[in-house]
């Protein structure tokens, strides 16, 4: 019985391979290995060896080239290895033609990152997205002996390929397999357009106030972040992808100023273009928000790096001109500060801070105020007494109220307001005088 269980709790051998090819540096391959390492290790694999080639360019039928196909081979008989782990895009052909050859399961680096996020997928949103982007990368893979299938984590679209009794004539099981498939694609695609509906309502109710979008590296520290802004309880792991859903809180700041903040997913170098656009609906909180805090690990020797795949990612959303605030975190974690001076150099109006021990997050927060009352108008109205209370309420909800008089039959009011607040305002009070 121990030994069964054991057995059970075995995790899968991996060898990974990454290529360095002739326009990158041998240390920027070596770094993108070592991350795709932590990769599998999230995913659950455990990684028994790293291999890294060499190549001018990709081999199309196996990508590294079919004397290293023979050296894998041996070494996975070897490290006893299950799977083989590629860092780079493999076409499913090269796929093919290296599982063919191996006798083991072959995946790149695409698919493991689709494979962290359905075991992470919690809320029918991100498990909807996932096993979207997951059946958009099965269907050009898809042969007789394809064995991912099985490991779909999101489920029902598994459960619809396997075991079919609805062959027509003349059709393969290939065939029949790739229809159902499609089927699920489009089935899936219209619930996310459901749950982008329903996202677009509850936007618009917040148009009322200024927002802000958490982007980053993942693990860069965008939900301890969020959580101490806002006394939320999010996940925070030292683990990458913790965050799959967005989640938006009002922050409270100085002077009645607030601000609806958005954490989500994080970013990856080489982030998947079937996630990218699966996860549409969550990256449009990014896309519609007013500012965006861009938070990064300066205590990672990648920090620089890892900030131009963000905003890759960020030119892919067609974002790079919003207003952009960066927030260099974990200052407490520095080895040296030579590194924070670096990054500073670079982004020299970057702020500083620690979302662990809160330094630097009351100049964070007078940056956001700074930020909302750019917009600010000064305003004086001459209010009837029947109007005055509620548009003193609103004013002291949205804006600030400098100084009050009343007068006979009416109030003067002076005040403080972010000019899209100004046509509410005049809907509360139409008969009001502004001076
Ligand atoms: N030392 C230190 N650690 C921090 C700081 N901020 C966050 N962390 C740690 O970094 C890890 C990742 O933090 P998260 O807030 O989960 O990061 P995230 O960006 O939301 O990550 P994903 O959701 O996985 O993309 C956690 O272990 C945090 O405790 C900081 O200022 N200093
Ligand atoms: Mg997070």
């Amino acid at each position: 019985m121990q030994e069964i269980q054991k057995l059970e709790e075995k995790l899968e051998r991996a060898v990974i391979v990454g290529v360095k090819l002739s326009d990158i540096s041998k240390e920027a391959a070596e770094e993108s290995l070592q991350e795709l390492a932590l990769l599998a290790d999230t995913a659950g694999f455990e990684v028994v060896c790293r291999v890294l080639h060499q190549r001018p360019a990709p081999n199309p039928a196996y990508y590294i080239g079919s004397g290293k196909v023979q050296e894998l081979q041996n070494l996975s008989a070897e490290m006893q290895a299950d799977v083989f782990i590629f860092d780079n895009d493999l076409s499913p052909a090269q796929t093919r033609n290296l599982e063919k050859m191996t006798d083991i399961r072959v995946i790149d680096r695409a698919a493991l990152i689709l494979d962290i996020f359905a075991q992470r997928a919690r809320t029918k949103e991100a498990k909807v997205q996932v096993e979207l982007a997951q059946l958009q990368y099965a269907l050009p893979r898809l042969t007789r002996q394809w064995t991912h299938l099985s490991r779909l984590g999101a489920g029902a679209g598994a459960g619809h390929v396997g075991g079919t009794g609805t062959r027509g004539p003349g059709e393969t099981q290939l065939q029949i397999d790739r229809k159902l498939i499609r089927v699920r694609i489009s089935h899936l695609k219209r619930e996310l357009q459901e749950i982008e509906r329903h996202r677009t309502v509850q936007r618009s109710r917040r148009k009322e106030m200024m927002s802000a979008a958490i982007v980053g590296y993942t693990n860069a520290g965008k939900s301890t972040l969020l959580n101490v802004l806002t006394d939320e309880h999010i996940l925070t792991e030292d683990k990458l992808f913790a965050t799959l859903d967005p989640t938006t809180r009002i922050v409270q700041l100085p002077e009645n100023h607030r601000i609806f903040l958005t954490d989500t997913v994080g970013f990856i170098k080489k982030l998947p273009h079937h996630l990218v656009a699966s996860f549409k609906a969550t990256l449009e909180e990014v896309t519609e928000a007013d500012l965006l805090l861009h938070i990064v690990d300066a205590s990672h020797p990648e920090a620089l790096k890892q900030i131009k795949a963000v905003n890759q990612v960020l030119e892919e959303l067609k974002v790079v001109d919003k207003p952009t605030l960066m927030l260099l975190n974990k200052i407490d974690n520095l080895e040296s500060y030579d590194e924070l001076r670096v990054l500073q150099n670079e982004y020299p109006d970057s702020i500083a801070i620690s979302a662990l021990t809160g330094e630097g997050l009351e100049r964070l927060k007078s940056r956001l105020v700074e930020f909302i009352s750019q917009n600010d108008v000064q305003i004086s109205l001459l209010l009837s007494h029947k109007d005055g209370g509620k548009v003193l309420n609103y004013i002291y909800t949205h804006g600030e109220v400098l100084d009050q008089s009343y007068e006979d039959n009416s109030v003067l009011v002076e005040a403080k307001i972010h000019k899209r607040y100004l046509k509410n305002l005049k809907r509360l009070a139409p008969s009001a005088i502004s001076l």
